[in-house]
């Protein structure tokens, strides 16, 4: 046992098939994508699934405005999600679709385990009931007689259905919550599941639905089907093979290291989903990790208001990179942030064109300049510079992981950018061109050289969870393999083999943006 490798879970939200998708879903994949990026980099055996949430009563009704089928609807989006996915270099292990059959027949098995063990009884409910939301809430949770969640209409529910007795789990999920402080976070989530919705007394669930019929039939009772939130959540232990587990997936990847989910749907992942995981007495996810929203500057993006993002737009004319790069660096994970191509334009220009484009053009061009284009490794002399830039890399690297593991994105990228700042400063300090014209100076003048090209390569092995081709681009001008972007190179001796010859004249890896231009666009 002790060989095996370490494992990960990693998932994000399974998302509806209500439309084409923006850069609000892009955000939470990217960023879960990252993370799994970056244990796959630490050696984890990784595990990272998404997928669609394909059930329920709003995929009924968008399929029959598109006059489709709803499988065949579902089934084409599915299709473009995929395709934006690839095009977005998502490294998911597994995609699951909600109306796979691995799935359904699990979601029929683990409700008739809850009506086994008498957590789930018959009784009709009557109340309101927000269909783009699929949740139910009643009157006095209403807002203006809205929904308290998006603040659209919501219409009236009475019928038969099945209840989920969630008020006997209530105690066990506070004392959790206290016994695991970092399952919900921010923490400000946590305390906001804790006074708005527990301590005020959870509801029973209504779990099934009979006025319409596109979901999964609840075992024994064909005029009910599963309400969608129980067939989408249980997504994340179906798809392990979970309640047989015949490949021994689920005892292998059980619990979820960290469950991505946007701040919409955290009481369904810390309130509902436990509570289910209790039912079926199984241990409940590490982390459930909720960030904030990518408002526009007129507020939330929607197809009304035109205001919607969609990250092709982005790729096309920017480049994947700078499109990963902007998302996670411009908003701290947990916060809300503003979407402005204003920012885009000066993210682009000032961290990626400038000081990451620069620095390498330049440590290229020097290099061929100075020694013919091959890194010298031999006959350094240190500069009076070198410690503090190479204290700078290892305090670095050190705060890098710690961030890493708090998915402190933006954090990590603007640590790894003061050193990319640091290293062109070195530039200044050491003035390479002034060295270039004592002979005697020769060797201060290659181990700079030599700290530059090094710490590009650190910078490119640090940028891969968040970059999938450029750190390859920088190594590649080096002339270096990319075998070199391993973790471990990052505490090992000179990392940088003897001989190796930069490339020519290199191409600047992002170019710069014409700030007038890309308004108009
Ligand atoms: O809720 N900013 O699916 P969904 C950041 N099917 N993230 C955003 C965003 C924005 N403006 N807009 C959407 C569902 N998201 C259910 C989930 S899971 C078992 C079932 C992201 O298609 C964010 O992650 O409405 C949010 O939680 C999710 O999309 C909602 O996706």
């Amino acid at each position: 046992m002790s060989n095996e490798k370490k494992t990960f879970y990693i998932t994000t939200p399974i998302y509806y098939p209500s439309g084409r998708f923006h850069i609000g879903t892009a955000y939470t994949t990217v960023a879960a994508d990252t993370m799994a990026r970056y244990k796959r980099l630490l050696g984890f055996d990784v595990r990272f699934q998404t997928g669609m949430d394909e059930h329920g009563q709003k995929i009924q009704e968008k399929a029959q405005e598109a006059n489709k089928e709803p499988k065949v609807y579902v089934d084409e989006i599915t299709v473009a999600a995929k395709k934006l996915w690839s095009m977005m270099d998502i490294s998911y292990d597994d995609y699951v679709q909600t109306t796979e059959e691995r799935h359904t027949k699990a979601v029929e098995k683990i409700f008739q385990k809850f009506l086994d063990n008498g957590d789930i009884y018959k009784g009709e409910y009557e109340g309101w009931y927000c269909t783009p939301c699929e949740s139910f809430f009643t009157e006095m949770q209403l807002v203006n007689g809205n929904c308290p969640d998006c603040g659209r209409p919501v219409h009236k529910v009475k019928e038969q259905s099945y209840f989920f007795n969630m008020k006997k789990y209530a105690d066990r999920l506070l004392a959790y919550y206290n016994e695991n402080p970092g399952f919900i976070e921010p923490e400000s989530r946590k305390n906001e599941m804790i006074n708005n919705f527990i301590k005020p007394g959870l509801e029973d669930l209504s779990v099934s639905r009979s006025s319409f019929d596109w979901g999964i039939r609840v075992p024994g009772d064909a005029k009910h089907v599963i309400y969608v939130w129980v067939d989408a959540l249980t997504n994340y232990i179906t798809t392990l093979g979970y309640p047989t587990d015949e490949n021994g997936e689920f005892a292998k990847y059980w619990p979820a290291d960290v469950q991505v989910v946007g701040k919409d749907i955290v009481r369904f992942h810390t309130i509902y989903w436990p509570i289910f995981l209790m039912a079926l007495d199984l241990p409940l996810p590490k982390k459930v990790f909720a960030h904030g929203f990518i408002m526009m500057k007129d507020g939330k993006m929607s197809k009304s208001k035109g205001n919607v993002i969609y990250p092709e737009m982005l790729i096309e004319r920017y480049g994947l990179d700078a499109t990963r790069y902007f998302l996670l660096r411009e908003l701290p994970f947990g916060s809300d942030g503003v979407f402005s191509p204003e920012s885009f334009v000066e993210r682009t220009n000032f961290d990626l064109a400038n000081d990451l484009g620069n620095l390498l053009n330049r440590t290229v061009s020097m290099m061929n300049k100075y020694f013919d284009g091959v890194i010298p490794t031999e006959n350094l002399v240190a500069t009076e510079f070198d410690a503090a830039l190479q204290a700078q890399a290892d305090e670095t690297i050190t705060k890098y992981e710690e961030n890493m593991d708090k998915m402190q994105f933006s954090v990590v990228l603007s640590d790894v950018w003061a050193l990319i700042s640091r290293t062109n400063k070195y530039i200044d300090e050491t003035s390479p061109w002034v060295l270039a014209k004592d002979e005697a100076l020769k060797p201060q003048l290659g181990m700079v050289m030599y700290n530059l090209a090094e710490n590009l390569r650190r910078v490119a092995v640090l940028l891969q969870p968040f970059m999938t081709k450029s750190p390859k681009e920088i190594v590649r001008q080096l002339g270096l393999s990319e075998d070199c972007l391993t973790w471990a190179s990052l505490s090992g001796e000179q990392a940088i083999p003897t001989g190796t010859t930069v490339i020519d004249k290199g191409e600047p890896i992002f170019p710069r943006l014409e700030a007038e231009v890309e308004m108009e666009y």
